[in-house]
C-alpha cells in the first residue's frame, strides 16, 4: 500500500508518516522544507523497512504539484491513500483588522492546494477502483469563532469538498474521510502567530491540548477498518475543550 501525505515536515503529517510506516505503508512525504523531508526520509528508512519518496513542493502552486505528481516513478504511481494535511491558520485579528495576505495564504493552501493535489491523485484511484482520501479538517469547519472567519471558512470548504468527493467517488469504491481536531500543540499556533512563540504557547495555557500522536491514532483507526466500513468524520477535542470557544482552563499563578 502506498500513502501520500501532504505537510509531512511537521506536526500531524510527521506523526502520521511515522505511524503509517509502522503499519507497513510505502510513503510519499511532501512539504516545502526540503531539509526536513530529507531528515524524515532517513529516519523512516532507518527505523522501518519501507520505501520512502520525498517530494518538495508548495501545494499552492498547481504547476509544481503537477510536476511532482507526474514525476512519480512507476513503483510509486499507484497511490492507495491520500492524506490531505498541509494547511495553516494565519493571523489572530478580528476581520476588520486582519490582513488580505493571510486570507490568500489560508485559502490558497487549505482549499486550493487540497484541490490541486486531490485532482492529480483521483484519476489513479478511479482507474484502480479503490483508494482512500483523508482530509484533515478542523472543528473550525464545524463552528465559527471570533477572529477565525477566514480560517473557519477554509475548513468549512474542506468539509464541503469532503462530502462532494464522497458523493462523486462512491461508484469507484473510493473512501473519503475527514478528521476534525480541536486544539493540538504542533507548530500550528507558532505559524498562526507569525512566529511569536510566547503567544503560541499562551493558546494552550491551563489545558492539555491534543498532540500529533492523537491524530496519528485517529488515522490508524480509520485506515484499519474493514473494506466495507468507511469512517465519514471523526471530531476529536482535548477533554478541556467543549467546542471552538468554550474551554475549561485551570490556570496556576
Ligand atoms: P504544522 O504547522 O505543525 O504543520 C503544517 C504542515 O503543513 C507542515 O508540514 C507544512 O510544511 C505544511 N504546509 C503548510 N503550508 C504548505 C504549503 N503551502 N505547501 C506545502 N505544505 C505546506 O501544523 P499541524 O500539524 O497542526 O497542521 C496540520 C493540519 O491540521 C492543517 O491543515 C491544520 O489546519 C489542521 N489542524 C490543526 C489543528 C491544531 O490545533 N494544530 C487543529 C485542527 C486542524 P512546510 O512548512 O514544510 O511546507
Ligand atoms: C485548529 C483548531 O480551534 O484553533 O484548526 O480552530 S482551532
Amino acid at each position: 500500500m502506498i500513502a501520500l501525505i501532504t505537510g509531512a515536515t511537521s506536526g500531524f503529517g510527521h506523526a502520521i508518516a511515522l505511524r503509517l510506516a509502522k503499519l507497513g505503508y510505502k510513503l510519499i512525504i511532501t512539504g516545502r522544507r526540503s531539509e526536513r523531508l530529507e531528515k524524515l526520509t532517513k529516519e523512516l528508512q532507518a527505523n522501518f523497512s519501507i520505501e520512502v519518496l520525498p517530494l518538495c513542493f508548495d501545494v499552492r502552486d498547481n504547476e509544481a504539484c503537477t510536476k511532482a505528481i507526474l514525476s512519480l516513478p512507476a513503483n510509486f504511481k499507484k497511490i492507495d491513500l491520500l492524506i490531505n494535511n498541509a494547511g495553516l491558520a494565519a493571523g489572530t485579528s478580528p476581520f476588520q483588522e486582519s490582513d488580505l495576505a493571510d486570507y490568500d495564504q489560508m485559502i490558497d493552501t487549505n482549499v486550493k492546494g487540497l484541490l490541486y493535489v486531490t485532482k492529480l491523485i483521483v484519476p489513479g484511484m478511479i482507474g484502480a477502483e479503490s483508494g482512500h482520501i483523508i482530509n484533515i479538517s478542523s472543528i473550525a469547519g464545524i463552528e465559527v469563532y471570533p477572529t477565525g472567519s477566514v480560517y473557519c471558512a477554509s475548513k468549512h470548504a474542506v468539509n464541503a469538498i469532503t462530502k462532494g468527493l464522497r458523493l462523486d467517488l462512491i461508484k469507484y469504491g473510493i473512501k473519503v474521510s475527514s478528521i476534525s481536531p480541536g486544539m493540538a500543540e504542533t507548530e500550528f499556533s507558532i505559524v498562526r502567530n507569525h512566529g511569536d512563540e510566547a503567544k503560541a504557547k499562551a493558546v494552550y495555557a491551563g489545558l492539555v491540548p491534543l498532540n500529533a500522536e492523537d491524530i496519528a491514532d485517529t488515522v490508524e483507526f480509520i485506515v484499519t477498518r474493514p473494506a466495507h466500513v468507511s469512517i465519514n468524520d471523526i471530531q476529536i477535542n482535548p477533554t478541556q475543550q467543549a467546542n471552538t470557544y468554550i474551554s475549561h482552563r485551570k490556570l496556576v499563578n
